[in-house]
C-alpha cells in the first residue's frame, strides 16, 4: 500500500517542531526514533529523518513525497519542489552582519567587500538585485568568527536572537531574508499520495486556525 513519505529534520531545531505539529493533525510518530525510516500511527506514512540540507533534494527526487524544512535551505538549494504551506515556526532571519564600529552609509558601500556565508545563491541573488559586486566566501559552519579570523569583512548568516552575533563583535547590518519552516512537497506524486497531501493540508490547516 502507498504511504505518504514525510521527509523530516533528523535532529535540529526543526525538528520537535515538526514532529509536533504532525501530532496535533493526529499522526502520531512513534518514540525512540532512531531509524531512519518509521511508519506513523493512525494515518498511512511514513517519516525520513534527514538533514535539513538533503530534504529538497529527496524531494525532488521522489525519494521522499513532502518535507519541512526552513525556506532558506529550499531557497538555497533551489531544486524542482514546490511551497505548498508556511508554517510559522522556525522563524529566523538571513543577515549580511559587519563588524562593531564598521557603518558603511548604505548598501552600495558592500561593493567589492568579502563576505563568508553558507547561503552563497541566496547572498548572489541579492546582490545582483542591488547591482552590487562582492567576494563570496563559502563556508558550512562557524561563520560568525571568519571576520575575527581575517577571512572576511563580513558574513551573511542566519539571525534569530542576535545573540549570536552579539558576542562575536558583529551587528545586523542588512537583512536579505525572512525566513520560516515551509511545507514542500515534489512535482510527480501518485494520486493516492495527492490524496493523503490534501488531507495533511486540511489538518495543518485546521490546526493553525485554531492557533491564532
Ligand atoms: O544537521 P542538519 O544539517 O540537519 O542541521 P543544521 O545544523 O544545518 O540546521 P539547524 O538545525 O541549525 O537549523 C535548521 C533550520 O532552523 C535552519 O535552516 C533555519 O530555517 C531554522 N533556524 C531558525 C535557524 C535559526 N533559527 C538559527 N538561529 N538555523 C540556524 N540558526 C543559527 C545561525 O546559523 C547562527 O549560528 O543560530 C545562530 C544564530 O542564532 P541567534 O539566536 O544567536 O541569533
Ligand atoms: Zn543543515
Amino acid at each position: 500500500m502507498e504511504k505518504l513519505r514525510i521527509a523530516v529534520q533528523k535532529s535540529g531545531r526543526l525538528s520537535e517542531d515538526s514532529l509536533k505539529l504532525l501530532k496535533e493533525c493526529g499522526i502520531g510518530v512513534p518514540a525512540g526514533n532512531n531509524q531512519l525510516k518509521i511508519s506513523t500511527e493512525n494515518f498511512d506514512a511514513e517519516i525520513l529523518f534527514l538533514r535539513d540540507d538533503d530534504i529538497p533534494e529527496y524531494v525532488q527526487d521522489g525519494v521522499a513525497d513532502i518535507g519541512f524544512v526552513g525556506e532558506n535551505v529550499v531557497l538555497e538549494k533551489n531544486k524542482e519542489t514546490e511551497i505548498v504551506e508556511r508554517l510559522g515556526y522556525g522563524k529566523c532571519r538571513l543577515s549580511i552582519a559587519l563588524p562593531k564600529g564598521k557603518k558603511p552609509k548604505n548598501i552600495q558601500a558592500l561593493d567589492g567587500i568579502k563576505i563568508a556565508t553558507s547561503y552563497p545563491i541566496i547572498l548572489q541573488g541579492w546582490l545582483k538585485k542591488n547591482k552590487l559586486k562582492a567576494d563570496i566566501h563559502e563556508i558550512s559552519g562557524s561563520v560568525e568568527i571568519a571576520p575575527r579570523i581575517g577571512l572576511a569583512d563580513a558574513i551573511c548568516d542566519l539571525v534569530s536572537s542576535g545573540s549570536t552575533l552579539f558576542s562575536n563583535e558583529l551587528y545586523e547590518y542588512e537583512t536579505i531574508l525572512k525566513s520560516e519552516a515551509v511545507l514542500i512537497s515534489g512535482k510527480n506524486i501518485s494520486k493516492k499520495r495527492t490524496a493523503l497531501l490534501e488531507q495533511l493540508l486540511f489538518r495543518i490547516r485546521s490546526v493553525k486556525k485554531a492557533k491564532y
